[in-house]
């Protein structure tokens, strides 16, 4: 039986040009919004909403446009002393998202002097357990999610040497499926995102011999639609984030070429919001700071000269991983 093909059409009057000004305006204008319900600024989110925006303004260079004091104060107050971890706003739990989400900002301000590193590497060492997964927070969900973000973190503090990563790397293997690609958890569905963070996971332990490559990436190919936008598993929408998720697959495995670039270019291109700035979804939703990010990190990876090279594996600009000398895979 044919599996059912689900798509959009893309409206004609789609913007067809980068309108970069009107992104950094609105990513400028969210920085400032206190309101709660705006994606990435409501509190349980704000700590990678802060990464969100603080990456995606200094891919285009404009990152001296928000007052790097004001984040540095607000990341200090968000580590919490007793377990080390990092939460995604003031009084909140510590959580390994936020915790990576607050390293990366550093990284890229330059400044991991302001927290306390080793509280830090306790921390995320802390969340292993016997069967080298990870787990998000002291409440236990266990997510290949978390053995990226724990990773990760690790490698930005040149610090891998405090967790098993024999063990750590088992585990991801074990959540391999037939058709290549990786879930949350042993026997769980393929989905993009999960790709990217076991193929991030093995770019950065430098495992990705435990990969079926072209398996994995013919999956990661069949993922682009007739519109050119890229879905994160089979019978689903398109949708800008998976560019960058089956993007950054595609590149850690040498095999960018293998979709069509003009197509997904078009389509990240036609959701950018002409009117408020920023990119969505889908064209025609709302524009938030998640989906502006991965719009500019898939345009990167596309070559657009406009936007500084970013990193497959991190997410984060090249150059920055290059001052810390970050090591990890890519395959060529
Ligand atoms: C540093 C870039 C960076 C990331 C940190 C948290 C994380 C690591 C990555 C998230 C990866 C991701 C998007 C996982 C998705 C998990 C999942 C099963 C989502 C299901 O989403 P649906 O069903 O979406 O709402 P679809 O598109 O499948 O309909
Ligand atoms: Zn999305």
């Amino acid at each position: 039986m044919a599996i059912p093909i689900k798509d959009i059409k893309l409206p004609e009057d789609s913007p067809k040009e980068l309108l970069l000004d009107k992104h950094v305006e609105f990513i400028k204008r969210y920085g400032k919004s206190d309101d709660d319900y705006e994606f990435g600024m409501s509190d349980y989110l704000r700590m990678s909403g802060m990464y969100w925006g603080l990456t995606a303004l200094d891919l285009v260079d404009k990152l001296n446009i928000i007052p790097q004091s004001e984040v540095i104060a607000f990341i200090k107050q968000c580590q919490d002393p007793q377990t080390g971890g990092i939460s995604a706003c003031i009084n909140h739990d510590p959580h390994l998202l936020h915790t990576l989400s607050a390293v990366q900002i550093l990284c890229i301000y330059n400044r991991l002097d302001v927290i306390d590193t080793n509280g830090v590497v306790t921390y995320v060492s802390s969340l292993q357990l016997p069967d080298g997964s990870f787990t998000g927070d002291k409440w236990g969900e266990v997510d290949t999610r978390f053995s990226f973000c724990a990773v990760a973190t690790l490698a930005l503090l040149n610090r891998l040497d405090v967790i098993d990563v024999n063990k750590a790397v088992s585990f991801v293997e074990s959540c391999k499926n037939f058709d290549g690609g990786f879930g949350s958890r042993p026997f769980s569905e393929s989905h993009a995102g999960l790709v990217y963070c076991c193929l991030g996971f093995l770019s950065i332990t430098s495992r990705l011999d435990i990969v079926d490559r072209d398996t994995l990436a013919w999956w990661l190919c069949e993922r682009q639609l007739p519109s050119g936008g890229l879905n994160g598993r089979p019978e689903k929408l398109p949708d800008v984030c998976y560019s960058w998720w089956v993007l950054s697959s595609l590149t850690i495995l040498g095999r960018l070429h293998w979709i069509s670039a003009p197509a997904l270019k078009n389509f990240i291109l036609a959701c950018q919001d002409v009117e408020t700035g920023g990119f969505s979804d889908r064209p025609g939703d709302v524009a938030d700071p998640y989906h502006t990010l991965f719009g500019f990190a898939a345009l990167s990876l596309l070559g657009f000269d406009c936007i500084k090279p970013v990193n497959p594996t991190f997410c984060m600009p090249q150059c920055v991983i290059d001052k810390l000398k970050i090591m990890h895979q890519l395959l060529e």
